[in-house]
């Protein structure tokens, strides 16, 4: 076979890593923050609270001078909106704008781009008590949260991300402890996809805002996209996977860049009676909506099947990796050609580079990954270290991908993979762990908070400094 030349990785290559506000800072009603859906969520049994976390609020001088150690370029991170805004509107709360300015300024003096998501999974509770995202206001909610944002901190922060992950949110609201539902509700595919509208229409006010506030500032959304295969090259396979394409990534990404809904998501709500109510003006508003660049998570590929009759009426299940299927439309399917993490996730990492070109080929716009990622039950070993081979293979695997992607033609900005520090998982607790950095608690005792850098971590500080080179 011919051997192929690989195109470098771009001098200026966000090599960071992520966390988001409710798994990472812990402080969780400190200095005037109001509770988020996150904080008056049930835990899921045998896993921690999110009070404490990686206690990042009190530590982030430490965990940002890590993060310089290994060399990072950027700092992914979300801002828990109730610490801004502890009931979602109204008052400000000056201490919570200090500490994210401390936070911006302490990655500046290393020479950290900070990435900022404006909302992370952590909905107000006082506005989950108004209607959470199903009450049209919720619209104005957002974008006077990111008025406050960009007046705070645009001087600053000049990559904005606006809704992490909306299509989970929709898919696997409940499992990740989001997304209310109104008792009683009658047509709940209809609610979730009027809540799902809203926020559609608010990352495009987002990010409108943004460019009108902040001209030199790029925006863009962060939907986690994993392409969706056919479980055979049978014709109704591909059929499913289109659906599931559709319903899972496109719908989310084409309302962004083109301010439209996808035909296929549209012909099935419509067949199931729940299209969402437009508001006079929000065809306009999607329409003005344009992102700079594409932020995206991947962490593996779908495979679907055409529904055999066997899926059940209610539409989803599973978590953000494993879906469950929707009647008529798809159901899940294993791929046999893929391994799994310890978590049930699988990995592939030419899916990445699968992902990344059909994103390109369908946005044609900048892409930056702002999650990727392996969970695994990291151990101290008898030398005192975190010895994690099992990460820098799955971060090796899919870095190459990435050079791929770009050899394709893809423009790749950055990659900031999850996490940068141990945290808590949406749904797993503490002992799913991400890190480049080992935090030492478990799910119920709170061990010492001291932090260590992992292999990975020491590897990756070579990868940044060879701009990817040194694998
Ligand atoms: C993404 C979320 C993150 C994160 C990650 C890993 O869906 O954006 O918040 O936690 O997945 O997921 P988990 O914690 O469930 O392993």
């Amino acid at each position: 076979m011919k051997e192929r030349k690989l195109a470098p990785f771009p001098e200026d290559f966000f090599w960071g890593a992520s966390t988001s506000a409710y798994q990472v800072e812990g402080a969780s009603l400190e200095d005037g923050k109001g509770p988020s859906c996150q904080d008056v969520k049930e835990v899921p049994e045998g896993t921690s609270d999110l009070t404490v976390c990686a206690d990042h609020y009190h530590h982030y001088k430490e965990d940002i001078k890590l993060m310089a150690d290994m060399g990072f370029k950027s700092y992914r991170f979300s801002i828990a909106w109730t610490r801004i805004l502890p009931e979602g509107t109204g008052e400000i709360n000056q201490k919570g704008i200090e500490f994210y300015n401390n936070v911006i300024n302490e990655c500046l003096k290393y020479g950290i781009e900070p990435i900022v998501t404006m909302f992370h999974f952590d909905m107000p509770a006082a506005l989950d008590a108004r209607g959470s995202w199903g009450n049209p206001e919720s619209v104005e909610w957002f974008v006077n949260y990111a008025m406050v944002l960009y007046e705070s901190f645009g001087d600053r922060v000049k990559y904005w991300l606006t809704i992490n992950e909306q299509n989970m949110l929709t898919l696997v609201g409940p499992v990740i402890g989001t997304l209310t539902i109104p008792e009683g509700t009658e047509n709940v595919l209809k609610e979730i996809y009027q809540q799902n509208h809203h926020m559609l229409v608010a990352q495009s006010k987002a990010m409108v805002l943004c460019h009108e506030m902040l001209p030199n500032a790029k925006i863009g959304p962060a939907p986690n996209i994993s392409l969706v295969y056919p479980a055979t090259c049978k014709p109704e396979d591909v059929i499913a996977a289109q659906n599931f394409n559709a319903v899972r990534n496109w719908l989310y990404l084409d309302a962004a860049v083109y301010g439209r809904y996808n035909s296929i998501v549209w012909a099935w709500l419509k067949q199931n009676d729940a299209c969402p109510t437009f508001a006079p003006g929000d065809e306009e508003a999607l329409k003005n909506g344009h992102p700079d660049f594409i932020g995206f998570n991947y962490y593996n590929t779908g495979t679907v099947e055409a529904d055999d009759g066997s899926v059940e009426e209610s539409p989803f299940g599973g978590d953000q990796q494993n879906g469950g299927g929707v009647a008529g439309m798809y159901k899940s399917y294993r791929n046999p050609n893929l391994q799994q993490t310890e978590f049930g996730w699988e990995i592939d990492p030419v899916g990445f580079r699968a992902t990344i070109r059909e994103m390109d080929s369908r946005y044609d716009l900048p892409m930056l990954v702002t999650e990727n990622g392996l969970g695994a039950y990291d151990k101290v070993g008898e030398d005192g270290k975190v010895h994690d081979p099992y990460r820098i293979e799955y971060l090796r695997r899919h870095i190459e991908q990435i050079q791929e992607a770009i050899t394709d033609g893809a423009e790749m900005l950055g990659y900031n993979p999850w996490s940068a520090i141990d945290l808590i998982s949406t749904h797993e607790g503490m002992r799913k762990r991400y890190g480049f950095i080992y935090v030492d608690r478990e799910d119920f005792d709170l061990g010492t908070m001291e932090r260590q850098i992992k292999d990975s971590g020491w590897w990756y500080k070579k990868v940044i400094e060879s701009n990817g080179e040194d694998l």
